[in-house]
């Protein structure tokens, strides 16, 4: 579906290509107060390179980590690595030394390019891993870091290196949830088809759209959704460090924002706060993914808004999302169909496709992916070309992929499969919930029991009458087998960098 030159490189087509293409005086990007221009980014990231390969002397391929939250710079000093043909690994600002550590190891990595103001936990890493050399840039783009002052000598012109189609452009990590990290390599082209794909198809990106959102950069779904769609268009990025849902709403505000990408968590408090005056008019598309989206959200946020919340399943191991809703075509507690290039099926653990209407696992196949960067699970979880995702599915006699659970999150209480997420759902349609992680408990006499940690919003307060009222509502929304025998108050969820509930560390602490 996608055909590429034989030679390309990803960060020249976000760049020097957009400024051919008369986009030199449109606004790329924002951020910490400032607007920057297509050519003025151009400019800033062949500086960059030319730092990089006159300064530091990398290679192609080298593989160079970058660690910075959502901020401009990160974006210029991304496109640069690229730029300069070396592979980008781009690691969560939160990650401690010991995590960082083990992308190093994996990735062989020498060189790092770190915002100043988180080096306390990659300096260690000097000592322990291979790692040479720790360079700083200034994530508040004030140009006072080591990497901005070499940069500000320089040229503003770079020959890019002409990677081919297929070199590995960038190394994404999956978040290490349980065991060592894998590494998933992408492709230059892999880069251009996300967006050719699935924002062309989907969101239907123009030059008009301002996108606004939390994903980490450093998160295939916030690279592509905040950095390589708005580029990849001639539209606008907004970038924000701290992308509480008052920031972001603050941010749709003040650039009348025309897409979102975040978590139904942070839809849920945006729309609380459209209650209280909120002006959220200016979007014309929300994108949940990265967890379940609960139909109550869906539900409100069609209501609220009159438009629709797309929900979408993605992975860094395919780079960003394979099956999705679509604007004229979204309904609640659907994942959609599968986007332009993916295929999707549904199989049992032999990889036999099971008919529509049975729960399985969730197979996809598609041009950007499932390449693991020297890891023997490349067999376990690859068949075929086929990635066996960690997700439980069911494909409807109409095409439509449904989300029943994690694969670790199916709990079998005496006998019934319970989806954890539906009974989430259902706990998230009482007002006193913020957020609840529902999980499998062992129990002597049921084997599993289902238990429900929630957290409540600011004006209730945990007692066992609100207990039994949970229960009693989850009974009444949902076939009452399914009701969590267990409820645990909390004031926090754990959760990954990338935001996501971490499900097993609440199962292991109940274990
Ligand atoms: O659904 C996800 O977790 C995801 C992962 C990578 C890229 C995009 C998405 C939505």
């Amino acid at each position: 579906n996608f055909q590429y030159p034989e030679y390309l490189n990803a960060g020249v087509e976000l760049t020097d290509k957009m400024v051919e293409r008369g986009f030199g005086d449109h606004i790329a990007l924002i951020g910490h107060g400032r607007k920057r221009t297509y050519k003025e980014l151009t400019d800033w990231t062949n500086r960059i390179a030319r730092v990089l390969v006159e300064d530091f002397r990398i290679q192609p391929g080298n593989r160079i980590l970058i660690r910075s939250g959502n901020n401009p710079a990160m974006v210029a000093v991304w496109l640069a690595v690229t730029k300069a043909g070396a592979v980008a690994v781009n690691s969560m600002p939160m990650l401690r030394s010991n995590e960082l550590n083990k992308i190093i190891d994996k990735a062989e990595i020498k060189l790092a390019l770190c915002d100043v103001r988180l080096t306390e936990e990659i300096m260690p890493c000097l000592e322990v891993t291979g790692l040479e050399q720790v360079i700083t840039f200034d994530g508040t783009s004030n140009f006072n870091a080591e990497l901005d002052m070499l940069a500000l000598d320089k040229p503003v012109t770079f020959n890019a290196v002409m990677t081919g189609r297929d070199d590995v452009a960038l190394l994404g990590f999956t978040s290490g949830t349980t065991g060592a990290p894998k590494a998933t390599m992408h492709f230059h082209r892999d880069l251009m088809i996300i967006a050719d794909g699935y924002a062309k198809e989907v969101l239907a990106v123009t030059p008009d759209d301002i996108f606004v959102g939390s994903p980490p950069l450093a998160f295939t779904f916030g690279l592509g959704g905040l950095a390589i769609f708005p580029l990849r268009f001639g539209a606008t990025a907004t970038l924000l460090e701290d992308a509480t849902p008052a920031r972001l709403i603050e941010i749709i505000e003040t650039y009348s924002a025309t897409i979102c990408f975040t978590a139904p968590t942070a839809y849920r408090a945006m729309m609380a706060a459209m209650e209280k005056g909120a002006d959220l008019s200016s979007l014309r598309i929300a994108v949940s993914a990265g967890e379940t989206l609960p139909a109550s959200v869906y539900n409100e946020w069609s209501q609220k808004t009159g438009k629709p919340l797309l929900d979408g399943i993605g992975a860094t191991e395919m780079l960003h999302i394979f099956i999705s809703n679509r604007l004229d075509d979204s309904k609640p507690s659907v994942t959609g169909k599968a986007v332009t290039g993916y295929e999707a099926k549904i199989v049992d653990d032999c990889m036999q496709e099971l008919p529509r209407g049975a729960v399985g696992r969730l197979a996809v196949r598609g041009p950007t992916g499932c390449r693991y960067l020297a890891d023997d699970r490349q067999a376990v979880y690859v068949a075929g070309g086929w990635n066996i995702t960690g997700d439980t599915f069911f494909q409807d006699d109409e095409g439509y992929f449904h989300f029943a659970a994690r694969n670790d999150d199916m709990i079998i209480s005496s006998g019934y499969n319970i989806a954890g997420p539906e009974v989430e759902d259902a706990l998230l349609g009482h007002a006193a919930v913020l957020e609840c992680a529902v999980v499998g408990v062992p129990d002597n006499e049921r084997g599993q029991i289902v238990e429900a940690h929630v957290v409540l919003r600011a004006n209730y307060t945990a007692s066992d009458e609100l207990r039994v009222a949970l229960q009693s509502h989850v009974k009444k929304a949902i076939a009452p087998y399914k009701y969590p025998r267990s409820i645990v108050f909390r004031d926090a969820l754990p959760k990954t960098p990338a935001g996501k509930i971490k499900r097993f560390v609440i199962r292991d602490e109940s274990a």
